[in-house]
């Protein structure tokens, strides 16, 4: 009689398990490489759906944010630099700061703006006040989507500090540009969730309610 292998239960389980397994972690993988731009909520739909009693509107809050959307809402005149001019945002958590690593996506407006680089927005404030190292948004309808890290969530609680180059936060005659901070997942500022709004130098903190 031919050697065959023990039926019992726990290879059954294996033979279903592992594999299994193994295609997980490889998903898991995928999601590490697939970039920054319009990724699934950070803990999946199953953990988002809304308890019994839930209001499904504030479930997201629960999950965290990928991105902070940072929007102008001046009216976009000033030349050379048009609506807020960003030195820096910052991340605040309670045992933890973090700065922008990357600028996810961005539309900045004006026809004569000078400053249009995002990418003066990522790391520590280093304008200094002088005419340098930040990004002028550009007038209404512009913004910029932001991360803190790949693995950084943003998450009821955490404050966020825009480092606009204004009155507030300069003693050279800057503008107090007027901004609004949204949260999301993805890189459409009309899919995301509203947080609050400033002028000049300021802060909001993430609180739904
Ligand atoms: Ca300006
Ligand atoms: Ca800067
Ligand atoms: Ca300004």
């Amino acid at each position: 009689m031919p050697w065959s292998r023990p039926s019992s239960p726990v290879w059954g389980w294996a033979e279903v398990l592992v594999p299994l397994l193994l295609l997980a972690f490889a998903c898991l993988n995928d999601e590490e490489d697939s970039g920054s731009i319009d990724l699934p909520p950070p803990c999946g739909d199953t953990v988002c759906l809304a308890a019994d009693g839930e209001d499904p509107d504030t479930c997201p809050w629960d999950c965290g944010f990928r991105y902070a959307i940072l929007a102008d809402l001046g009216g976009g005149s000033g030349g050379g630099t048009p609506g807020a001019d960003v030195d820096a945002v910052q991340l605040r958590k309670p045992r933890a700061e973090y700065w922008v690593e990357t600028v996810a996506y961005a539309e900045i407006g004006g026809p004569e703006n000078q400053w249009t680089d995002p990418s003066l927005i990522i790391g520590p404030s280093d304008s200094e006040c002088e005419t340098q190292n930040f990004v002028s948004l550009g007038g209404k309808r512009s913004f910029v989507v932001l991360s803190f890290g790949s693995d950084v969530l943003l998450e009821v609680g955490d404050e966020i500090e825009v480092f606009e180059l204004s009155a507030r936060m300069c003693d050279n005659g800057s503008n107090d540009d007027p901004w609004e901070l949204l949260v999301a997942n993805g890189t459409d500022p009309s899919a995301a969730e509203y947080v609050g709004e400033g002028r000049g130098l300021g802060e909001v903190e993430i609180d739904p309610w």
